[in-house]
């Protein structure tokens, strides 16, 4: 193929300038701008299978789809490797690794001097969001990586025409990443190429750049995704008054055909991407949930103080083990064709397969290392943080305006954990205020060992904790000033798909029944359903949530609403000591929301139940 050689037609002096100061620094054997072309993408896919990094599936049954194993050193984000160089350290805040600036620059020199040594050096201009829209913004990506090229020309908006959009001198993040593994003539590379022992992922708020080095996967290489999208553009949104988030946005439509649409935040391992595809059941006749984003939302205020969003990326990096045509069928449609896999475990007839995905362990698989899967062996044929990257545009409920340069008009926020007690299946904050109380002390008990112990309660605010590229109480506090200039604000609703009975079930039984959740949501925030006042907020009745189709109880239902005052000043505490350690710039509505809060449950003892009302 014609290597496609634009390069000279670019005019942005400064982007040529720092190419070029890169290249002559990493000493790659050559340079290659990425045009963002399906020929050009086919044939890097097709290099990548003759380096046997990728696997081609079946064309029968996967068209244009390929898998691939990591190195099993790199399977996740590494996020005791991620670094925040404000030129302050309280600028970083307590919740993030910090170096200064110039000290981290004289480590990743050391690192970066001829570190893409026989390899090609990919400049890879990219839009995240539509591209031209107000509410996008433009990266430059350089990278020795040939997976991180392909999957983001997924992922993102990627190519020459973004570097049309952006002139002679438009302002662009630049993101710098290497692999970390320079070859010698003659060497053979390795399938999966990276550093075992060194990795950094850099953010240089100030400057709004991003150096990141060891690492070929996901959020450590995709730049655009946690790095600009959330980390860097969290800190560009603070200055300039709107709010880069680790959301979903779906928009539900009623019977009628009215539409609204929902910003909602959960921790990882909550079934973020199935929530974002929801199919309501069958039952609640007219209803329908569209996708605008699975996973980041850029919003922003407009000239009438109301929120508008847009979703940054192009594609989804879901997470594949759990994923069937049970829990999100429109996921499973749309990773049917033109989608990477890495680290799912591969057929004996060339497809796909991970935990979760079927019943039966299929005969014959490879597993994630490349190796014959025994499947008596305990272990998982696919990693537990295998992905798969597919374009946005083939989720069967995409909405129609998902590309809208303007964004959507969001009329509610949801925030959500994996929390076995204490907190109710559906609840309303009071105000802005008090929901972004809720939000800041949201929690999510985790199911793997990775992050802790299995159980425990992990603090998790706006779910944005790993994502923030600030300090965490300058974050709060953004929020409170930014809502004080809303119109008719979001309504705030916490939700728990995941209370448990004495012996251990689920009490709701989540996925598409989460619809008669939103149907009080919206009935809510257009001021048409009733709710009861509760001492954490306002929360629906029995008779305030459409039963149409499920066979489910008041019983049941009051069990699932209750609120134990005991468990939630324990709750309360657990709150102190998250702030305990942003004292020194803790909003100041926090003390006085925690002391008004812990007020309303001394006034109800024992347990508060949405039954007693009735006695
Ligand atoms: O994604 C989930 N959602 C949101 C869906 C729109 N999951 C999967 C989480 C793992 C990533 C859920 N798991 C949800 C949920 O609402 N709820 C549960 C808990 C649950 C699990 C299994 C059942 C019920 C609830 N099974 C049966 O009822 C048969
Ligand atoms: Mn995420």
């Amino acid at each position: 193929m014609m290597r496609p050689d634009y390069a000279a037609t670019v005019k942005h002096q400064e982007l040529l300038r720092w190419v070029k100061e890169t290249a002559d620094f990493c000493e790659p054997d050559q340079v290659y701008w990425c045009d963002g072309s399906d020929t050009e993408y086919d044939y890097l896919c097709q290099m990548l299978v003759d380096k046997g990094t990728f696997i081609r599936l079946d064309p029968e049954k996967r068209p244009n789809s390929y898998a691939c194993f990591s190195d099993p050193s790199d399977v996740a984000r590494v996020e005791d490797r991620t670094f925040i160089c404000s030129l302050r350290k309280e600028d970083a805040g307590p919740t993030n690794n910090w170096m200064a600036p110039r000290e981290m620059k004289n480590i990743l020199q050391g690192l970066y001097k001829g570190c893409m040594k026989g390899r090609t050096m990919y400049v890879v201009p990219f839009s995240m969001g539509p591209v031209g829209s107000p509410l996008s913004h433009i990266g430059v990506q350089l990278s020795d990586s040939e997976y991180v090229a392909v999957n983001m020309k997924i992922m993102t908006r990627m190519g020459k025409h973004v570097l049309d959009v952006l002139g002679d001198e438009g302002d662009f993040v630049k993101a710098l990443h290497s692999v970390g593994a320079p070859l010698q003539p003659g060497q053979v590379d390795e399938k999966w190429p990276c550093n075992p022992t060194t990795k950094y992922i850099v953010q240089f708020p100030e400057e709004r750049s991003i150096v990141s080095y060891g690492s070929g996967y996901g959020g450590n290489a995709l730049l655009g995704k946690k790095c600009f999208a959330l980390r860097i553009a969290s800190a560009m949104a603070r200055e300039e008054g709107w709010l880069a988030e680790h959301m979903l946005i779906l928009g539900a439509e009623s019977p009628e055909g009215e539409k609204t649409y929902i910003g909602a935040a959960f921790p990882s391992a909550c079934g973020k991407t199935n929530f974002a595809m929801l199919i309501p059941p069958a039952e609640l006749e007219g209803w329908k949930i569209t996708t605008i984003g699975d996973d980041i939302a850029w919003i922003k205020p407009d000239e009438n103080g109301r929120l508008y969003a847009i979703n940054p990326e192009a594609g989804y990096f879901g997470v594949a083990p759990g994923t069937n045509k049970k829990t999100n069928p429109n996921a499973m449609a749309t990773i049917t064709k033109n989608t990477i896999f890495t680290n799912v475990a591969i057929t004996a007839d060339g497809d796909v397969w991970w935990e979760g995905m079927t019943k039966e362990v299929p005969d014959g698989l490879t597993d994630w290392h490349g190796k014959p899967y025994d499947k008596f062996s305990g272990k998982p044929a696919a990693h537990p943080n295998s992905r798969f990257t597919a374009p946005a545009y083939q989720n069967p409920c995409i909405d129609p305006k998902w590309e809208d340069p303007k964004g959507v008009r969001i009329r509610a926020f949801i925030f959500g954990g994996r929390r076995s007690t204490t907190v109710p299946l559906v609840y309303q904050a009071f105000n802005w205020n008090f929901g972004v109380y809720m939000a800041s002390t949201m929690g999510s008990e985790m199911t793997a060992a990775a992050f802790g112990n299995i159980g425990q309660v992990r603090r998790d605010p706006f779910a944005m904790l790993p994502f923030c590229g600030y300090h965490m109480a300058d974050y709060f506090n953004h929020w409170l000033q930014l809502g004080r200039g809303l119109n008719n604000p979001p309504r705030i609703f916490g939700v728990n798909w995941f209370r448990k009975d004495e012996d251990g079930s689920f009490l709701w039984p989540g996925f598409g029944d989460n619809m008669r959740v939103l149907q009080w949501i919206i009935g809510r925030v257009r001021g048409r359903a009733a709710g009861v006042e509760s001492p954490i907020g306002w929360m629906p009745r029995y008779e305030d949530l459409d039963w149409t189709g499920l066979d489910f109880s008041k019983e049941q239902f009051d069990r699932l609403m209750e609120l134990d005052s005991e468990e939630w000043k324990t709750e309360m505490l657990a709150h102190e000591e998250l702030f305990e350690r942003m004292y020194d710039k803790l909003p100041k509505e926090y003390l006085f929301m925690r002391q008004l809060m812990l007020s309303g449950l001394w006034r109800s003892p024992g347990k508060w139940s949405l039954a007693a009302d009735e006695a």
